[in-house]
Formats: C-alpha cells, sequence, structure tokens
C-alpha cells in the first residue's frame, strides 16, 4: 500500500472502484430501498442471537466519522436477564412520571398514531439491549483527551448501527427514557460518559403491528439549487 507523509503524519493511498452512472443509480436504488423497508418495533420476540451478529453491527456503528476522529462513544450490550430487568423497572418508574405529568398534551397527542405509552416490554424480550453512551471527553493513561461534535458523531454511529440491525434482518427501536442516568447506575459507567439512546435488538415478535404512517416524499425533503 502507497504510503505519504502529510503534516508529518503517515497517510495511506485510498480509492474505489470506477463505477458507472448505471450501475451508481443501481446501488443507490437498492439501498434505499433496503432501509425503506425498515421499520421501529416495539414488540420482540425472546429468540437468541449469537452474539457475533451484535459484535458486527457495533463494528459498523464504530465506522462512523466523529470529531477529530476520537470517536466518543461506548456501547453496552446486556443480555443478562437480572440487568435487563432492572432496566426496564427503572425505565419504566421515569416513563410511568413521564406519560402521567412530565409530558405535554400536545406531545402525548403525536405520540398517540404510535401507540407508544409507559410499559416497555421489549427492555427484557429483546436478547440484548445495546445502550449507547457519549463520552464528553476521554481518558487515556490517566490524562483527559479533549472530544468534539460528540452528540453529532455518536448521532451518526446510531444511525450506522441502526442501518446495520435492519441490514443483519434484526429490528429495534430508538428508547429515549428520560431522564436516563439510572443507566449510568445501573452500569456503573464513569461520570464522562453520558447515556445517549437505548436499542433493544432482536426478532420482532411473531405477529405484531407497526403505524400505518407514510414517509416524506422526495419534494418534501430535497430542496434543489
Ligand atoms: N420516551 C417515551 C416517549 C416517546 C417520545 C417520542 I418523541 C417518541 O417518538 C416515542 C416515545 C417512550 O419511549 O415511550
Amino acid at each position: 500500500m502507497e504510503k505519504k507523509l502529510i503534516n508529518g503524519h503517515e497517510h495511506v493511498s485510498y480509492s474505489r472502484p470506477n463505477v458507472s452512472a448505471e450501475q451508481l443509480k443501481e446501488n443507490a436504488v437498492n439501498f434505499y430501498q433496503a432501509m425503506d423497508q425498515r421499520r421501529t418495533v416495539r414488540e420482540f420476540d425472546t429468540k437468541p442471537i449469537p452474539i457475533e451478529v451484535i459484535e458486527n453491527v457495533i463494528l459498523t456503528a464504530g465506522t462512523a466519522p466523529s470529531g477529530a476522529h476520537k470517536q466518543p462513544w461506548t456501547f453496552c450490550v446486556v443480555e443478562n436477564p437480572e440487568i435487563k430487568r432492572k432496566i426496564r423497572v427503572a425505565a419504566e418508574e421515569e416513563e410511568k412520571i413521564s406519560y402521567a405529568s412530565r409530558m405535554p398534551t400536545t406531545w402525548k397527542k403525536d405520540l398517540e398514531p404510535l401507540g407508544t405509552d409507559w410499559e416497555k416490554p421489549f427492555l427484557e424480550d429483546a436478547p440484548y439491549l445495546i445502550v449507547v453512551f457519549k463520552q464528553s471527553f476521554g481518558v487515556q493513561d490517566g490524562e483527559k483527551v479533549q472530544h468534539y461534535y460528540v452528540s453529532e458523531s455518536v448521532g451518526i454511529a446510531c444511525g450506522f448501527l441502526i442501518a446495520a440491525i435492519h441490514q443483519a434482518g434484526l429490528v429495534t427501536v430508538t428508547h429515549t427514557p428520560s431522564p436516563m442516568n439510572f443507566l449510568s447506575e445501573i452500569l456503573q459507567r464513569p461520570a464522562h460518559e453520558k447515556p445517549f439512546l437505548l436499542l433493544p435488538v432482536g426478532f420482532a415478535k411473531a405477529e405484531t403491528y407497526v403505524p400505518a404512517i407514510a414517509r416524506k416524499s422526495i419534494d418534501e425533503i430535497l430542496v434543489r439549487y
């Protein structure tokens, strides 16, 4: 592999194969159609899944770009039923209060078509919970390491993760119990890691339903200049 020093730092040559316009169009439409099959699913089958699948979707998430390549993320994988139970109990405790008094009426109205409520059985049914933490800063050899665009970086990594989960043939739901500090306590994460997103991962329950909702059209989301 060809190497070159830039600013005194080693660079390696990089290229991707030349692809015809026809092939580009086919690739793009195929990936869109595959991703358009993704749905948020809230009811899970308890069927186990090999850990290698979870390792590889997390490796995929780890390929995301990040501010100054600091990779400011930690992915905790929970398989232990007792820890899943603890997370469910704590999440439902918060969600119960949120639905009863913290969420304004308009918010609850907006959620009505999705059929959500405070109960979160998926936190125990799904064979794995991936709890994503964002690192406000890093720690290396006891020294503080500056991180940049942390939420953006971790958000992009979560997008990759969700795409990888779908591509593998599994389902998930982006669960954000609020507040979610209980996740730091249960999983005993250090103070510089903040809970970002909780993703149960598994097969969809044999008989489940998702809301009959549509995605915005190209004209609604694309502005050309
Ligand atoms: N965190 C709650 C409420 C909730 C909020 C939004 I915005 C959603 O898109 C879905 C749910 C819950 O998980 O039920």
